[in-house]
């Protein structure tokens, strides 16, 4: 493999020179090492953590042509007294120990011993190619021979603490890398080091070793959840600061929640970190660069772009003169791993303007929790001091109205306070035409907006657009016509509601043995459901009714027409003709979002009596079936894989 990397070494020879458009081509250097991808699971059992992970990385970088106009090398073993400036010579003997000529058994001893980890004949080796290749990468950087870098390494780093392995990572790459250059290389003149950590997780390994130390500014942003999400515990917390001399150098973005994306971090990039390394004035940045938040990763739950990416990246290139290390932390969605690393080595070569834009808003939660940071640092940070001005934290994703329940009893005063305000909304709200068009329903109908909340397969975008635009996905028996006005969803939001989701039935023809998905349309507190709200026009609402329950979309007439928006506005719900809508013969108005109403569509109340008496089976879904329910809550940032399917069982297995 060495061959095919000293190959393109050779070709970057050529680039120092000027570029088309008469800029400087930056020297951007890259490492990848085939070696490290004998780290693997002892008994080949799946692993996120896995070998694919930097070869399809690669593949992408090669593919797109980036890698010709880099500077290509291959991995390099770190040295133990490099590795021991911030291990223990206990830890670095033991990750060394677990060479070849141990046996599998001995080597999975050790790993249950720690958390998260698997070892295998190949981790040693490559965790200290993983660490060594950081290491050479910074130093090329530091010296002027590069102008950034990006090193393709596994195993990750940044959990690695001064005596132990864990989190999937062996020797804390990035840690290694800045007390090098601090301790090691002092002709160098690297003085401050700035460390963003951008990995969902938060970088425990990297905080305590830098914890007293105020020549490393220590960034981490992270899912935290009240320190429920891994590591968890507090250390990921805002008030964790740092120490005697280093205090004040530890910056910690707890997320409450997931499904966190480009408009959050950039919020945190822009009103935390960009003031903050102004006021440093790093003269290198070591990003710890996990691409787990990223949109569709199965551990992360977030959501970031690959536009979200390289908007942080190109942020922090206006420092230390743009020299900038990354290395791979975590990342388990091969795809977006790979894109976002590209999008990221793009900006690194500035070879063009950023494309993509961020339509979303901030969380209110992100607020606060920027908020609590610029408040906890402002003391050693003038510049976080001020407010941020009551405009900007008014601009958040607006949270669905949840609809209580009209059968707890405890809930019942708020549901009927709710039912009231709704009968006194009128139709001419929505600025429907009244006249009477005795031309078409489709012209009437295109001009009032619904929210559609989907509970089932539908939360997953593409699946939904299948009944749009028309189109098949993974798993379908057959395609979707599409509705007739095929213009995509104008807004897409999640709500979560007090309703129970179960599965019914014994198969379908579009996925085949198993049961299918209803939503009770009776509220009750203990059940909460995810549902994804597409903001759709009330002629498409139709159109995906007809679709349903397995009908043409060219009826002369509506399934739902005007009339029954607002009887199901007033009552809650309404039946459709039973003879119609054999599957989803019951339209649900679970509440509005600003001054549109929210309308879900499940089995009637009389079909649900028999889904509780046993009179119809209730059956899990069928596994292409549930599939696509992951799918959607992934993609959409509500789960990771695990919960997803969690979420699924528990619906499947919980008795009516
Ligand atoms: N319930 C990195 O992304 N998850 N490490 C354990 C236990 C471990 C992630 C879940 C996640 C480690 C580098
Ligand atoms: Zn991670």
């Amino acid at each position: 493999m060495d061959t095919a990397v000293e190959s393109s070494v050779n070709n970057s020879g050529d680039c120092n020179g000027e570029s088309n458009n008469g800029k400087v081509q930056r020297k951007v250097g890259l490492v990848y090492d085939e070696t490290m991808c004998k780290h693997d699971t002892p008994d080949g059992e799946a692993h996120p953590e896995r070998p694919d992970r930097i070869r399809v990385i690669w593949e992408k970088l090669q593919l797109s042509g980036v890698t010709q106009r880099c500077v290509v090398l291959g991995g390099t073993k770190a040295e133990d007294k490099h590795l021991q400036l911030v291990h223990t010579t206990d830890h670095v003997n033991l990750v060394k120990s677990l060479s070849t000529k141990k046996q599998d058994d001995q080597r999975d001893r050790i790993a249950s011993l720690l958390n998260s980890i698997y070892i295998n004949g190949g981790s040693s080796e490559a965790a200290y190619l993983a660490a060594g290749s950081v290491v050479e990468v910074t130093e090329k950087v530091a010296k002027g021979e590069l102008d950034s870098g990006f090193a393709i390494v596994r195993p990750p780093g940044h959990h690695a603490e001064a005596d132990k392995a864990m989190g999937f990572c062996f020797f804390n790459n990035v840690a290694v890398a800045a007390s090098y250059l601090l301790n090691e290389r002092p002709d160098l003149g690297v003085k401050k080091i700035l460390i963003v950590d951008w990995d969902v997780h938060h970088g425990n390994g990297t905080q305590k070793m830098f914890w007293e130390d105020p020549r490393v500014l220590v960034f981490s942003v992270h899912r935290h959840e009240g320190g429920s999400f891994y590591p968890g515990g507090d250390e990921g917390d805002y008030n964790m600061v740092g120490e005697g001399p280093g205090e004040g150098f530890n910056i910690n973005v707890p997320w409450e929640q997931g499904r966190c994306g480009d408009a959050d971090y950039l919020a945190a990039w822009d009103h935390i970190f960009i003031p903050v390394a102004k006021e440093f004035n790093p003269d290198i940045i070591l990003l710890s660069a996990g691409f787990d938040a990223a949109i569709g990763d199965p551990l992360g739950g977030c959501r970031v772009t690959p536009y979200g990416y390289s908007v942080m990246l190109k942020k922090l290139m206006e420092f230390a003169q743009g020299k900038i290390v990354m290395a791979l932390e975590g990342g388990y969605n091969l795809d977006s791993t790979a894109k976002s690393s590209l999008a990221c080595v793009q900006v690194l070569l500035e070879d063009k303007p950023i494309q993509g834009s961020c339509e979303a808003m901030p969380f209110m939660s992100t607020w606060r929790v920027i908020q609590a940071v610029r408040k906890r640092l402002c003391t050693y940070w003038p510049s976080l001091a001020d407010e941020l001005s009551s405009n900007l934290i008014d601009q958040k994703t607006p949270t669905p109205i949840v609809i209580t329940s009209n059968s707890n009893s405890e809930a019942k005063d708020n549901a009927h306070e709710i039912m009231d305000q709704m009968s006194k909304l009128n139709i001419e709200n929505h600025q429907v035409d009244t006249k009477v068009s005795t031309s078409s329903w489709r012209s009437d109908l295109s001009k009032v907006d619904v929210w559609y909340a989907s509970f089932g397969s539908n939360m997953w975008k593409q699946r939904f657009l299948c009944y749009i635009e028309g189109g098949q996905v993974e798993g379908m028996t057959k395609p979707c016509v599409g509705s007739m006005d095929k213009s995509p969803p104008k807004g897409i939001t999640w709500g979560l509601y007090p309703n129970r989701l179960f599965f019914g039935r014994e198969s379908t023809n579009v996925w085949g043995q198993g049961g299918v998905a209803f939503l009770n349309p009776l509220t009750n507190l203990t059940d909460q459901t995810h549902m994804c709200l597409y903001r759709i026009t009330l002629e498409q609402f139709n159109d995906v009714l007809f679709q349903e329950n397995g009908l043409n979309v060219d009826f002369d007439s509506p399934i739902f027409d005007l009339t029954a928006l607002k009887l199901v506005e007033n009552n809650g719900s309404t039946p459709l003709e039973a003879d119609l809508a054999p599957w989803y013969g019951n339209v649900v108005c679970m509440g509005r979002e600003g001054d549109i109403p929210i309308l879900t569509m499940t089995c009637t109340l009389s079909l649900v009596e028999k889904f509780t008496s046993g009179e119809i089976p209730l059956r899990p879904p069928a596994k292409a079936y549930a599939n696509t329910f992951i799918r959607g809550l992934v993609e959409g940032g509500i789960f990771s894989e695990e919960e997803a399917e969690a979420y699924i069982d528990n619906a499947a297995s919980k008795p009516l």
